[in-house]
């Protein structure tokens, strides 16, 4: 079942949250299996932002029943490392490669733009403007007029679809999703994670370094669902649906709700071939049912 994506074809509709599934450090994990068998039909990378940056102090991780929080705070070689070290290395994959950027400013978003534009290596670029750990990041997606602005930005400076990634963490998300679509974005994706935070039960004082950080897995299943429906119902560019997704069913309830591609994020931290069995899955509900 091949899949049309912004003019790119691919063998079926699951791909990989960002950040959810390192493809350089699975290779070395797990060896050429998982690569001739790779898990997903493209490869969203982790978030890029023009320098290098540490993340955020840890912990970075609580799990909770249904998922994880996380406040990562998007540790990265920066643009140049990047360029230098992972490009090269993700351009080998079996399938096409979106890069995900962020920046503080609509400048740096631009940069960024820039020089994946020149970079045949990269299919498409993904616009995080969601990331709950970073404060400007969360303004940027939260706002329809700050998305226009940005989109105005950087829209001129590639040919390559540019899909936004919006924060479930808005006001009003389909609102944001109509101005990206005006302003020439190919596509959106959510959702990005929910802002949660947890407790040390120790000491009562939060857990995470970040003190904040964002929910996913099965705990934000239905919120995806109902957010997803509602930008499908304002928008009419594809969707790349994403939230707790981990098996076809949950795949198959976001395409019915409007999703194009789905995306499966914190069930690859349990089990990496987990878009292998998802889309195998789908495939299946999908010959036996009419969607
Ligand atoms: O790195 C992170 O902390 C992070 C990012 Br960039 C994001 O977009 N979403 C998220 O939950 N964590």
């Amino acid at each position: 079942m091949t899949v049309e994506f912004c003019g790119i074809e691919l063998a079926h509709p699951i791909i990989n949250a960002s950040g959810t599934f390192d493809a350089i450090a699975a290779r070395r994990a797990f060896g050429e299996e998982l690569i001739e068998r790779f898990p997903f039909a493209a490869f969203v990378s982790k978030t890029v932002t023009l320098e290098p940056r540490q993340g955020n102090p840890p912990p970075r991780l609580w799990e909770l029943a249904g998922g994880l929080i996380n406040s990562i705070g998007l540790p990265n070689k920066g643009l140049r490392g990047y360029l230098e070290h992972d490009l090269p290395e993700l351009a080998t994959l079996p399938v096409p490669l979106i890069v995900n950027v962020m920046g503080s400013s609509r400048d740096q978003v631009a940069e960024l733009v820039s020089a994946f534009a020149a970079r045949e290596e990269v299919a498409a670029l993904e616009l995080n403007v969601s990331c709950p750990n970073v404060e400007t990041g969360l303004l940027m997606g939260a706002d329809p007029a700050e998305i226009t602005a940005l989109l105005d930005r950087v829209r001129p400076l590639t040919a390559k679809p540019l899909i936004v990634k919006l924060t479930p963490n808005a006001t009003d998300v389909p609102a944001v999703a109509v101005a990206a679509e005006h302003s020439g974005a190919d596509a959106v994706s959510l959702v990005n994670t929910v802002r949660g935070m947890a407790l040390d039960p120790r000491t009562g004082q939060p857990w995470l370094g970040g003190v904040t950080g964002g929910v996913s897995g099965p705990a934000v299943r239905a919120i995806a669902l109902a957010l997803l429906r509602a930008v499908a119902q304002a928008v009419e560019i594809p969707i790349v649906g994403m939230g707790g997704v981990g098996r076809g069913a949950d795949a198959l309830d976001l395409m019915r709700a409007g999703a194009t591609l789905v995306a499966v994020g914190t069930e690859s931290f349990r089990d990496p071939a987990a878009g292998l069995r998802v889309s195998a899955e789908l495939l299946e509900l999908l010959a036996n049912s009419a969607v």
